[in-house]
This record gives C-alpha cells, sequence and structure tokens, in this order.
C-alpha cells in the first residue's frame, strides 16, 4: 500500500501528479500509526525540496461574503499568469467527510476542470489544532507538487481565522459592501490580523456600498497601530462575479510577496510561523498525554472534587497531578510507601 512507499510518492508528487498528491494527502490525514509514520517521512524528505518560492495565502470572511467565488475568479487569474493553483480548507465546523466549505464544489466548477487547479476540502473531525495542522502539512506536499499558489479558505467564525493566519503567508480577509455599524471585522479584531482587506461585491447596485465600506476601512484600519515591524494593511474592493477590480488584488498581492522577499520579510514571517507551530504543538501534545496518563486520569476526580469541595488549594492540586504525570513511579509507590510508614508507626 501508499504506506510502504513514501519515497516513491515523493518522486510522483515532484512530477507534479494530482492523484498522488491527493494520495499523500489522505496518507497524512488518516489516523492509522503506520499511515502517520509514512507520512512524517514523506514530509520530512519534502521538506528540503521547499524552493520558497509558492505564495500561501489564507482568505477569510464570514459565510456569504463570496470567499469560494472569489478564490474562483482569483484562481483562475493565477493559473492565467502560468502559476498552479491549490485550494485547501480549514472548517472545523465540518464533521462529514465532504467538508461544509469546499462542500459547494459547485462554486469552484470552472477551477476543479482545470488540469494545473487542485482541490481539497477541508479534514474533517479532530481539534481545530489538528485541522488546522493538517492543513499546513497538505499546503506543504501541495508546494512539493508544484502548486506554487496554495489557498486555503477558512470559515469567518471563531478561532478558525487565528489558526488560518498563522500558518500563511499572507492572511486576506473579506468583507462584505457594508459600513458604519458593520465594520464589524474591525470590532472582532479580526481586521488586525489581515494583511489584506478586499470589500467584495462592488458591482451593480452594491457597488456605491463597497467603495463607501472601502473607504471606511482604510480610514478605520490607518487609526489602527499597526503590529510591530508589520505594515499596514492594503485596503482594496473588488467583484469576485464581474471579476472587477481583480488584476488590482492579483497586483497586490504580487506586490506583498515581492517586497517580502526582497526584504526578508517573507522568511522572518515563516520561520517565526513554524516556530509558532511548533511551541503550539508541544502544547497541544502535551495536554493529551497530560490527560491521557493512566495516573492523572486516577487522581484527576478526587482532587477536583477536593478543588471543587473548597478543600484543596487549586495549587495543591496542580502540583499533585503534575506529579503524577512526572512521576507516575513515585506516585504509584506513594501508597506503598504510606504503608510502610503506618507499618514502622505499629512497630514502634
Ligand atoms: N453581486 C455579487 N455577488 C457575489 C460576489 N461574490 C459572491 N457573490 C454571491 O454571494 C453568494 C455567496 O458566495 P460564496 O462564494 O458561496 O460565499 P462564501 O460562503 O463566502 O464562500 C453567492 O450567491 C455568490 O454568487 C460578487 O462579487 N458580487
Ligand atoms: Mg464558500
Amino acid at each position: 500500500m501508499i504506506a510502504d512507499q513514501p519515497l516513491l510518492l515523493l518522486e510522483k508528487l515532484r512530477a507534479g501528479d494530482r492523484r498522488a498528491l491527493a494520495k499523500a494527502i489522505t496518507l497524512m490525514e488518516s489516523a492509522r500509526p503506520d499511515h502517520q509514520e509514512a507520512a512524517q517521512d514523506l514530509l520530512a524528505a519534502a521538506l528540503p525540496l521547499l524552493s520558497g518560492v509558492a505564495w500561501r495565502i489564507a482568505i477569510s470572511g464570514v459565510p456569504g461574503v463570496g470567499k469560494s467565488t472569489f478564490i474562483e475568479a482569483f484562481g483562475l487569474l493565477c493559473l492565467s499568469k502560468g502559476r498552479r493553483v491549490a485550494v485547501l480548507a480549514i472548517d472545523p465546523s465540518s464533521q462529514t467527510g465532504g467538508g461544509a466549505i469546499l462542500g459547494d464544489k459547485t462554486r469552484m466548477e470552472n477551477l476543479a476542470r482545470e488540469a494545473n487547479a487542485f482541490i481539497r476540502p477541508s479534514p474533517s473531525g479532530g481539534s481545530l489544532g489538528g485541522i488546522a495542522r493538517r492543513t499546513a502539512q497538505s499546503a506543504i506536499l501541495a508546494e512539493v507538487a508544484g502548486y506554487d499558489v496554495v489557498i486555503i479558505e477558512t470559515v469567518g467564525v471563531g478561532q478558525s481565522e487565528t489558526a488560518a493566519a498563522s500558518l500563511c503567508d499572507l492572511f486576506l480577509l473579506l468583507l462584505p459592501p457594508a459600513g458604519g455599524d458593520e465594520l464589524q471585522g474591525i470590532k472582532r479584531g479580526i481586521v488586525e490580523l489581515a494583511d489584506m482587506v478586499v470589500v467584495n461585491k462592488a458591482d451593480g447596485d452594491l457597488l456605491p456600498a463597497a467603495r463607501h465600506a472601502e473607504a471606511e476601512y482604510r480610514h478605520a484600519l490607518s487609526l489602527l497601530r499597526p503590529v510591530q515591524g508589520a505594515a499596514r494593511p492594503t485596503v482594496l474592493s473588488c467583484s469576485a462575479l464581474t471579476h472587477a477590480g481583480m488584476d488590482q488584488v492579483w497586483a497586490a498581492i504580487a506586490a506583498y510577496f515581492a517586497s517580502g522577499a526582497a526584504d526578508g520579510g517573507l522568511e522572518r514571517r515563516r520561520q517565526r510561523r513554524r516556530l509558532n507551530w511548533m511551541r503550539h504543538e508541544i502544547r497541544e501534545t502535551l495536554m493529551e498525554r497530560f490527560t491521557a496518563h493512566p495516573s492523572v486520569r486516577a487522581s484527576l476526580p478526587a482532587l477536583e472534587e477536593a478543588v471543587l469541595a473548597g478543600r484543596m488549594p487549586v495549587g495543591m492540586a496542580v502540583e499533585r497531578l503534575l506529579h503524577c504525570y512526572e512521576a507516575p513511579a513515585l506516585a504509584a509507590d506513594g501508597a506503598a510507601i504510606k504503608m510502610h510508614e503506618s507499618a514502622e508507626r505499629m512497630r514502634r
């Protein structure tokens, strides 16, 4: 099976084989330990092959803002510039195989038909952290397979934006053509994550509203203090439907990557991203192991009970749990030590 031949799979990937990419991602998403091991071998072998030329772009925005339509339009534009496009998704709400985001593949019908495009729905199930990790790994595999524009679509709810922002080179926030009270993105702090803000649906009756919103966002963002070292996000408007303004979006994205490559900002961001990812994984893995640990599990109910009843300080309960985790043998020996002590006492 594929699990036996990660290097063969890598060869096919490097040749740009779309089916090999689908297979590699399936392998990586599998929970089977042998698949996981093969996938990690594959990734380790793939990493040194990355040239860094690929653009990794996350697109976020509330449902209905036009993400899928935008990605198709932008994707087709990328293809017309000779690029190869992979579309991935982060959607923690998709518990079934299809995935809610790209389940509506109909919206990307034209892109899906193209030989140089690859579309993959969100991995389903698991924590957001797990989904984000699998998406980041899929992005690496896609880059090795020669997809030099990797687009990550994410739903604009909850934590998925933060996750997406932390694993891309450019975080593009798509906003609806409404201003005033509806500068929601700013209220929710999402805009601060954005490297680029694009007001969509700048067409037909919505054109004036879109232009107005664009101006409002530009103004609002000029008042925000930019994150240290980061440039203020570019604000644009476009129509994903009519493609009006898409060329300007493309130009702004190209300029972003050109300047990032020239001044080293892009590489710094990627380095920071890898380190953050590692730290995040350490936290997640430790937490997983901690809660799964037999002696932690054995002690937890009683300690929680004691904290609940106000009989034990939280700090002490935590220390005892950590002790169970770090020195399980000692903790297990605890009973033996107690018996030993009482035996001693009885003897005296
Ligand atoms: N007028 C207009 N409608 C758009 C535009 N982009 C998307 N839509 C429409 O908005 C609806 C939601 O689009 P979709 O791409 O599925 O949004 P998503 O949920 O963010 O992926 C669809 O009916 C689209 O046809 C646009 O630029 N202009
Ligand atoms: Mg969509």
